[in-house]
């Protein structure tokens, strides 16, 4: 049916009115006529609905403005293709970015409602594992603020991660329900909604002109519905949208079956569609390598790829122009089948030469590489490929034959070199390497943080960046100063306007303006009292969650992040079981009072790291409850952490610690939270460490450990960790302790073989980096000792965050990779 064509001036209604008066008045009547509720019975979340109702109106003005400039001014669009997106509470964030805080606070409080309370009550949306998911929903916001026009593409998981909580200090997982209450930030769009297939055969068919296509005549289809989702910038700047893609059956119910008896039967089409947008995998760094993950991957690249295509073609009419319109970055590995369907779309359904439908994929796709861990990079069986995606598969042996023929005949490759270029790996099995699908069709391939885009370039795809020099570039990561900055420190945020003024809530390079001010006592006192009170609300929190009481005069020493081996929570522990050991050997010595404050989830299956949140917690217990300790340290381990719980943590920070085996982070971005937040960080030379240690300068970070060449040289000579440890007493007896059981008497062989792969091999180096940390952590005492100096490097921590804004970042994706303009 052909589309009408769209009239710019159509009539708009008045923008709503943001004074107390009529956000109070427009609370009351959403409360009464869209959620149906009197409000002498209202409940809280009746509240929440109706005051988020409130604001999403505030938002609509902006965000029709913003579409509709889009295909007035016929601007370059960005898709932002993500399998994640960590967005956490949208409320505060909405209000604080239109300038609402103040007026709905005082509306709420006229109808006898707390904001606070509210903000509170909204569910987080965890529709990501950690850093990867972050950073999609850091970079919304910055594109918003940036008035680009884009779009993320996602699934809308009815269960996004799950909900963490404690048996007697293991992980247990329960399914997290964000959806329970409803989702007033979302509007479903049936209209939107696309056909996905999978399986089936290829056929060739003869066009009219005698032309051969080959057509892909899936068995099995279901609908990928949109729901879409308003993200407002910084002042308003723009409004983008979020679209997520839920799954559902063509025929809800099959009536045939049904009208037969089986009526169970007649409901297994459903349940089935639905089982693809049901629930996120929970493995951050590890992909899960089950069909049901490959199906939500082509199910949401290609719903995505083809409302892409059609709005293409309904604005421009035919696809050739692609490149220049749009910009399709690839968050990962996990669309990268995108690259194939859209060679699809291009050739099979719309009958563009394959040669020229190869320019276009290439110059419309970038794609963004997360990691080098082995173990992560995604690749499929062949036979999987086959079974489900049949015509992919012929497309993806058709680019291998391309890429291999120009790495044969102009590169003059070898067997060897050819072989680590090629789509396919041979090793047991034939399997797709999604890494070098995406890469061979992009025109840009990014690495997350300096260090880590040297890497991929020396390792994963060495003989690839030879024969396509140009395409591998660096795009260090950053996060949004308005949630880890403006939005969770309000304190820190007054006290800098009133210092420097408020040009850095626009121009967030200016907080270099504190450095002038870094060794002045009297603003030094003033960011001591900002940090004191965000440590006695989260003691506050920690008392009431826990029931474990913690000074606010003590160190805050933070480790918040998914448990891992590589990021080393174990080195931290022992550490904190070494510190246990000296406090009661030296009770005469001027110690410290120390909170090591951790939290994190670990992936359902990863032993390990569930063994790691174990021992955590059995050495909280011992020296929590031991009285020679003097309560100089405390160990605590807060359940379930997500983005809401982050944002109370962070500002009370005073330690971040950033300890993975150098070569192993790729960036991080919990690094820049802390950072903006004033608190000083103990790394290694990992990942944005890097970048920090530049930005910050030596003498305002506490580093230590292995590089990462040195980490490379360990394990290339399979050098033995038993003479590190040895030559250390004082991990040679931490170590001893927990492989003993002091600190598991049930089960006194619980940490046997977590510890001994330490004497083994130590792949994660943490006996190896153990004595260099155990000296930067005694650094850190002498400057805490020091109010002056420690309150100086946390003030020039702050003053150095601006290269790590997302929207630094975002400028640079915009500039060098998708060509479009920024605000
Ligand atoms: C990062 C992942 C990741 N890298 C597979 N890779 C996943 C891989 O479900 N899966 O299959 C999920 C997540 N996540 C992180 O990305 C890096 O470890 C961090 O260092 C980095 O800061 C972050 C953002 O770039």
């Amino acid at each position: 049916m052909p589309q009408k064509p769209i009239v710019y001036d159509a009539p708009t209604p008045e923008p709503r009115a943001t004074t107390v008066e009529a956000l109070q008045a427009q609370i009351l009547e959403k409360l009464t006529y869209s959620i149906g509720k009197d409000p002498i019975v209202a409940r809280p979340h009746d509240w929440l609905a109706a005051t988020i109702y409130a604001v999403r109106d505030r938002i609509m003005d902006r965000w029709m403005e913003s579409s509709r400039e889009t295909w007035r001014t016929s601007n370059k669009r960005v898709y932002y293709l993500s399998l994640e997106f960590l967005i956490g509470r949208l409320m505060r964030d909405a209000m604080s970015n239109v300038q609402l805080m103040e007026p709905v606070q005082q509306a709420l409080k006229n109808l006898n409602v707390d904001l606070g309370d509210l903000i509170n009550m909204e569910p987080d949306a965890a529709l990501g594992n950690g850093g990867l998911g972050r950073l999609a929903a850091c970079f919304l916001e910055s594109m918003s603020t940036l008035k680009i026009p884009a779009y993320g593409y996602g699934i809308r998981y009815v269960h996004g991660l799950f909900r963490q909580e404690m048996s007697e200090g293991w992980q247990v997982e329960l399914p997290e329900e964000w959806l329970a209450h409803g989702n007033p930030w979302e509007f479903e769009r049936r209209e939107s909604a696309y056909e996905v297939g999978f399986g089936g055969h290829v056929e060739p068919v003869t066009d009219p002109d005698g032309l051969i296509r080959q057509e892909w005549r899936p068995n099995d289809h279901l609908l990928a519905v949109a729901y879409d989702t308003p993200i407002v910038g910084w002042r308003g700047a723009r409004v983008n949208t979020l679209r997520l893609w839920s799954a559902q059956p063509i025929d809800p119910i099959l009536l045939d079956k049904f009208n037969s008896g089986d009526h169970i039967g007649a409901l297994e089409e459903s349940a089935r569609a639905e089982a693809i947008t049901r629930v996120l995998y929970p493995a951050d760094s590890t992909p899960a390598g089950q069909e049901l993950r490959l199906r939500q991957e082509f199910f949401f690249s290609s719903a995505s790829l083809q409302d892409i295509v059609r709005r293409h073609i309904q604005q421009y009419g035919d696809l050739t122009s692609l490149p220049d319109k749009v910009a399709i970055q690839l968050n990962d590995t996990h669309p990268a089948i995108s690259v194939a369907e859209l060679m699809r779309i291009l050739v099979d359904d719309n009958g563009m030469k394959w040669a020229d439908a190869w320019k276009v994929t290439k110059g419309t796709f970038g794609y963004t590489n997360h990691t080098l861990l082995p173990e992560a990079l995604e690749s499929w069986p062949v036979a999987l490929l086959e079974r489900l995606l049949p015509r992919h598969m012929q497309i993806i042996y058709q680019i291998n034959a391309d890429i291999l023929g120009e790495a044969r005949n102009r590169a003059k490759f070898t067997d060897q070199q050819i072989a680590n270029v090629s789509l396919i790996d041979e090793h047991g099995g034939r399997r797709v390497r999604m890494g070098q699908l995406a890469f061979v069709g992009s025109h840009s391939i990014n690495g997350v943080s300096a260090l880590h885009t040297e890497l991929m370039k020396q390792t994963v795809f060495a003989d690839l960046h030879k024969l396509y020099p140009e395409r591998i570039n660096n795009k260090t990561n950053g996060i949004t100063p308005r949630r880890w900055l403006m939005q969770c420190n309000p304190g820190l945020t007054r006290l800098i306007s009133d210092r420097i003024g408020p040009a850095f809530l626009d121009d967030i390079e200016k907080l270099r303006g504190l450095e002038a001010h870094a060794d002045d006592p009297g603003f030094q006192s003033q960011f001591a009292a900002v940090k004191r009170a965000n440590k006695e609300r989260l003691a506050r929190l920690i008392k009431d969650r826990m029931n474990i009481t913690v000074s606010p005069e003590a160190l805050f020493d933070v480790q918040i992040k998914r448990i891992h081996e590589y990021k080393r929570q174990l080195l931290n522990i022992i550490q904190a079981v070494a510190l246990y050991d000296e406090i009661r050997a030296h009770p005469e010595r001027d110690w410290m009072p120390r909170v090591k404050i951790f939290a994190g989830k670990a992936a359902p299956s990863y032993w390990n790291a569930k063994l790691i949140i174990k021992l955590i917690n059995d050495v909280a217990r011992v020296i929590n409850n031991d009285p020679a300790v003097r309560g100089l340290l405390k160990v605590v381990f807060l359940p379930n952490y997500n983005v809401s719980l982050a944002e109370v943590i962070v500002p009370a920070a005073d330690l971040s610690e950033q300890i993975s085996t150098a070569g192993m982070e790729a960036s991080g971005t919990g690094n820049m939270k802390f950072m903006a937040n004033g608190a000083i960080t103990i790394g290694t030379m990992d990942g944005a460490n890097v970048e920090m240690h530049k930005e910050v300068g030596a003498d305002n970070i506490v580093i230590f450990g292995l590089s990462t060449e040195e980490v490379e040289d360990k394990r290339s000579r399979n050098e033995v960790p038993r003479t590190a440890i040895d030559s250390s007493p004082r991990l040679s007896e931490a170590l001893e302790s927990i492989a003993s059981g002091v600190f598991s008497p049930d089960d006194p062989h619980r940490y046997r073989d977590l510890i001994g792969g330490l004497y083994d091999h130590d792949w994660f180096m943490v006996a190896r980096d153990f004595d260099s940390y155990w000296d930067a952590q005694m650094r850190v005492n002498a400057l805490w000792n020091n109010k002056p100096k420690w309150l100086g490097m946390a003030i020039r921590n702050t003053a150095a965050v601006g290269f790590f804004s997302s929207d630094r970042t975002i400028r640079q994706y915009a500039h060098d990779i998708w060509n479009v303009p920024t605000a």
